[in-house]
């Protein structure tokens, strides 16, 4: 349900806000919440306002916890490590007046966080940002690697777990709720050839050899706010899937995000190639934070990593057109068909560079 302004400003009224504010108009292009810039009188930009998605993230108060433990844990690391401007460098979010996390206002859950001054974000990728933000979510992961495993819970159950996906895929396949099977029968198939090969991380799970780790799940170059003024990381932001998961999902939705020389939903697949630079440079900045902690094994796979979070993001872009898009916001009626092709196509382009991808991380074995 669409807002008026001044419902908006009512629920900003709910939050223990340091100071007057005056408007609330949509900021960023995330697929799943809304979010908004709060601004105050002089027109500065002050707090963002996020409406959850809580068809979603259907347990909130998990969300709304996981998001406290994540930012007091990272609040505590750099205070140990005596870094400034501690404000800038992870999100801060209000209270209520009544002392809670979220507001709940009959029909929607809202949160406020502050908005990091002389900041920005970018959507396009240079390698020099594709380094810094591998040393940025290498440097998150790292921070969160002590968090004892059962704290924190998945806000989406099985979100990056691949046997899971694939049994959505094939639920909706049967189920071809919208009747769009026989069109995108070809990529069904392309889909089918992989998927054994594609759940490699739940098959070493359950044999014991690979141990869940503390993720951020959706490691877009937009998830994470710049300094203005140096171009350095200040800050990892969208939190809410950070959740237990297996290690490939964060460089894997960085290559898949990052290293594309199209678009994620690009009309022309010809656009589309593997960015190879902008892979080296990300594995670079990641493997100088993350390399304490992670296992040889894993080292290994991380190439692997982008092939598989490409293929899983095409699975879920066509389970959600043949459900009859559900799902992910469209902005066209073949948007989700759009958004397969473009994915399938920077599968193909990972698949074809993967022996030099993966003979890239000798070089750390
Ligand atoms: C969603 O919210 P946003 O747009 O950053 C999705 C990701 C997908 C992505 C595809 C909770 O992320 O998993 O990779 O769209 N988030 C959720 O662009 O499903
Ligand atoms: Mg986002």
């Amino acid at each position: 349900m669409t807002k008026t302004k001044e419902q908006l400003l009512n629920v900003l009224g709910q939050f223990q806000l340091a100071e007057k504010v005056v408007s609330a108009e949509p900021f960023g292009n995330g697929h799943i919440n809304d979010t908004l810039k709060v601004t105050n009188e002089k027109g500065e930009i002050k707090y963002v306002l996020q409406r959850i998605n809580h068809l979603i993230f259907t347990n909130v108060d998990m969300l709304q916890n996981n998001i406290h433990t994540v930012t007091s844990h990272i609040r505590k690391k750099l205070e140990a490590k005596g870094e400034n401007d501690i404000d800038r460098k992870v999100l801060t979010f209000l209270p209520t007046k009544e002392g809670k996390l979220y507001y709940f206002d009959g029909d929607s859950y809202w949160r406020v966080c502050l908005f990091i001054p002389g900041s920005k974000s970018y959507e396009e990728v240079t390698p020099e940002l594709s380094y810094e933000a591998g040393k940025a979510f290498g440097d998150f992961q790292s921070m969160l690697a002590d968090i004892p495993e059962g704290t924190l819970g998945e806000t989406i159950p099985n979100f990056h777990n691949m046997e899971f996906r694939l049994q959505q895929f094939h639920d909706a396949i049967k189920a071809n709720a919208a009747n769009r099977l026989d069109e995108v029968k070809d990529i069904v198939d392309e889909v089918e050839k992989r998927a054994e090969a594609m759940c490699i991380q739940e098959r070493l799970y359950r044999e014991g050899k690979l141990k869940k780790r503390t993720n951020h799940c959706d490691t877009k170059v937009n998830n994470m706010m710049f300094d203005a003024a140096t171009d350095k990381v200040l800050c990892v932001i969208d939190l809410d899937t950070v959740m237990p998961g297996f290690v490939l999902s964060d460089i894997g939705d960085f290559i898949r995000t990052g290293a594309n020389t199209g678009a994620e939903d690009d009309e022309n697949p010809d656009n589309v190639e593997v960015n190879l630079e902008i892979f080296k440079a990300y594995t670079r900045g990641y493997m100088e934070t993350a390399r304490s902690f992670l296992t040889p094994q894993e080292i290994k796979l991380l190439p692997y990593g982008g092939r598989l979070l490409t293929y899983m993001q095409t699975v879920r872009f066509l389970t959600d057109y043949i459900n009859g898009d559900t799902y992910y916001k469209i902005h066209s009626p073949k948007h989700n068909l759009i958004r397969t092709k473009a994915q399938f196509k920077l599968l193909q382009s990972l698949e074809a560079h993967a022996t030099e991808m993966d003979g890239f991380m000798n070089q750390w074995l």
